[in-house]
């Protein structure tokens, strides 16, 4: 018996119901009519859950906090032409972070390229910098029906085995393409074989041998090692045994503010979280020079640990899952690809147990990272309200127990790298470090917001915020219960930081761009609450209740750069005295 069909919408059926059982769960969906046959095929899916948003960058940009929250490839679909190129910045963001985006774009027959067909453009490998693999899927063959099946596991396997990342599909498709526009009839029996497929074995990448029983022993000869660890989510297995690692060794830990390791109930005793105060000491450097330094996962934020790693002359080793170089000081001689909590088990497993180094180094460690707690306490008690460095760490004070917590880029990472202490809570730190734009940051944590169960709270910048004002839309449309920690500094208040700012002529109106705006109003067109903070407890006693809110809450600070970076600088200039003290004491 034979039924009849069109045959866009039966190659895209065919192609999602293989996603689905590869499990792909979310998709984002933007309005186009030459992907309508897709469109309908993930709306119709049951398994998949469905967000359709009008602006293709936002959407994207919701995918990306989707897929990094749930740590599982998200499907984004948008119609030809321009509405493809405004899919880029999140995907050269998710190339980056090696997050999984399944990008499916409709384009025209090929026939009709180059032609000056309406909304017509070179699609095909438009993301070629910036993607992990790259499908052409011609027109629809119902002779060859397998081919989708066979598309959608290499999309699979090319976005989430081994080398992760983006990767886009190019569909071509020839009206008409609505379901009941049928084109032509098919066997029954071959639907049914067509729709199920065996599943697929995912082989992961074999890694590369490494002889941990060298290493392990040559980590246990050197006294003085550091570990450093990137802007990359870590899973709990990964904490314990680096927290094993370290006191094995005796080796401190400088964790990114970042990377979600300065919070959670394991022990804090080895990690010294003021070193952006004294990595940037001249004599800290000097005398604290280390013989060896472990980098896990990412490229560290703080620029003054890069110049300090770059000017070390320890031997440095990369530990990351795929071998990526993050070092842009090209100083590093070894990388190995391997998962961090395999390393860590690895070189544990070839040094036997209970071994544990006490060590001078560390000691000295210890009590400078001490020493730089009590100034920054002192400096943050002290300093009138709104301080930009004390947002960050009372924020981390007031988060409740378990919570996400979304950074954004330019001064709200920076000063939670340098403020927030550690706490025994768990917070999931998220942030878009891979290419560290100020673009789609909302969209981000409202993806990551949807998919938790946790409350999620965004630390944001004025011009960051209003650069994704779009993204908003869909804090109203899909109830997102969103806290935003808005620093309204008007404008980019970190040129201030800058030597540009020595430029007075240029710097306010080509570089800081002050907004002039009254974002409360703009906060309300979007169905959000809006609340200007004025004091310390008003902040702590709106951030606690805030956990309880169903909708978008804007708690806007406005602060002052200038006096912010003063007083930034300030502390630094007390650690930089009591380290210098301690050195000269520890010297005579
Ligand atoms: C998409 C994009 N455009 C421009 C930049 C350059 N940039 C870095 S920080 C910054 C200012 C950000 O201002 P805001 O979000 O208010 O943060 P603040 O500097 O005030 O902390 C700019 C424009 C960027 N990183 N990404
Ligand atoms: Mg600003």
């Amino acid at each position: 018996m034979k039924l009849s069909i069109n045959r866009n919408t039966f190659w895209c059926d065919v192609f999602v119901n293989r996603l689905v059982e590869l499990g792909v769960r979310y998709a984002c969906i933007s309005p186009g009519s030459r992907s309508t046959p897709l469109t309908l095929a993930f709306a119709s899916n049951k398994s998949i859950n469905i967000f359709p948003i009008v602006d293709e960058r936002s959407s994207a940009f919701f995918a990306l906090g989707i897929a990094k929250n749930t740590q599982s490839p998200v499907a984004v679909v948008t119609t030809s032409g321009t509405a493809v190129a405004e899919l880029y910045p999140a995907i050269i963001e998710a190339y980056y972070q090696r997050i999984p985006l399944i990008i499916c774009t409709a384009d025209r027959p090929p026939a009709l390229r180059n032609s000056g067909a309406n909304q017509t453009i070179n699609q095909q490998n438009i993301f070629k910098n910036h993607i992990r693999y790259f499908a052409d899927a011609g027109l629809p063959n119902l002779k060859n029906l397998n081919f989708v099946n066979d598309l959608a596991d290499s999309l699979i396997i090319n976005s989430s085995v081994g080398n992760k990342g983006p990767v886009h599909v190019n569909f071509s498709f020839e009206k008409p393409f609505e379901p009941k526009s049928y084109t032509d009839k098919i066997e029954i029996s071959k639907i049914q074989k067509i729709f199920s497929k065996s599943s697929l074995v995912l082989n992961k990448k074999k890694q590369v041998a490494i002889d941990f029983d060298v290493l392990a022993k040559k980590i246990h000869g050197i006294e003085r090692g550091l570990i450093l660890v990137g802007s990359k989510y870590y899973n709990k297995d990964f904490t314990k045994n680096l927290v094993r690692f370290s006191k094995t060794f005796g080796y401190p830990i400088f964790a990114d503010g970042s990377s979600s390791l300065r919070f959670g109930d394991h022990s804090k005793e080895y990690f010294i979280d003021n070193f952006t105060a004294f990595a940037r000491v001249k004599n800290f450097q000097k005398y604290f020079d280390p013989k060896l330094i472990i980098q896990f996962g990412g490229t560290p934020t703080s620029n003054v640990l890069l110049e300090f790693f770059k000017n070390s002359n320890a031997e440095k080793i990369l530990v990351n899952q795929f071998g990526d170089k993050n070092d842009p000081s090209h100083t590093a001689k070894k990388i190995y690809a391997i998962n961090p909590n395999d390393f860590c088990t690895s070189i544990l497993k070839n040094i036997g147990k209970n071994i544990t180094r006490d060590s001078c180094w560390l000691i000295d460690l210890q009590v400078m990272n001490n020493k730089a707690s009590e100034l920054k306490n002192k400096l943050i008690n002290n300093a009138a309200f709104p301080f930009e460095g004390r947002i960050a760490n009372e924020l981390i004070k007031s988060l409740p127990q378990k919570s996400n917590l979304m950074v954004s880029n330019s001064l709200p990472i920076r000063d939670i790298d340098f403020f927030a202490s550690s706490s025994n809570k768990k917070i999931n730190v998220f942030s878009n470090r891979g290419a560290s734009g100020i673009d789609g940051i909302n969209s981000t944590a409202l993806g990551i917001a949807k998919t938790s169960n946790e409350p999620t709270y965004l630390l944001i910048g004025d011009l960051a915020f209003y650069h994704d004002m779009n993204g908003l839309h869909n804090a109203i449309k899909y109830k997102i219960p969103l806290t935003v920690v808005l620093v309204n500094n008007n404008g980019g208040g970190i040129f201030e930081s800058l030597p540009i700012s020595n430029y007075k002529e240029f710097l306010i109106e080509n570089f800081i761009t002050p907004l002039e705006l009254d974002l409360s109003k703009l906060v309300k067109a979007y169905g959000g609450k809006f609340i200007r903070i004025k004091n310390w407890k008003n902040f702590s006693s709106a951030i606690n209740s805030s956990k309880k809110n169903k909708r978008i809450t804007v708690l806007e600070i406005c602060t002052n750069a200038k006096k912010s970076k003063e007083l930034r600088e300030k502390y630094w200039k007390a650690v930089s005295n009591e380290v210098d003290l301690y050195i000269n004491e520890i010297k005579s």
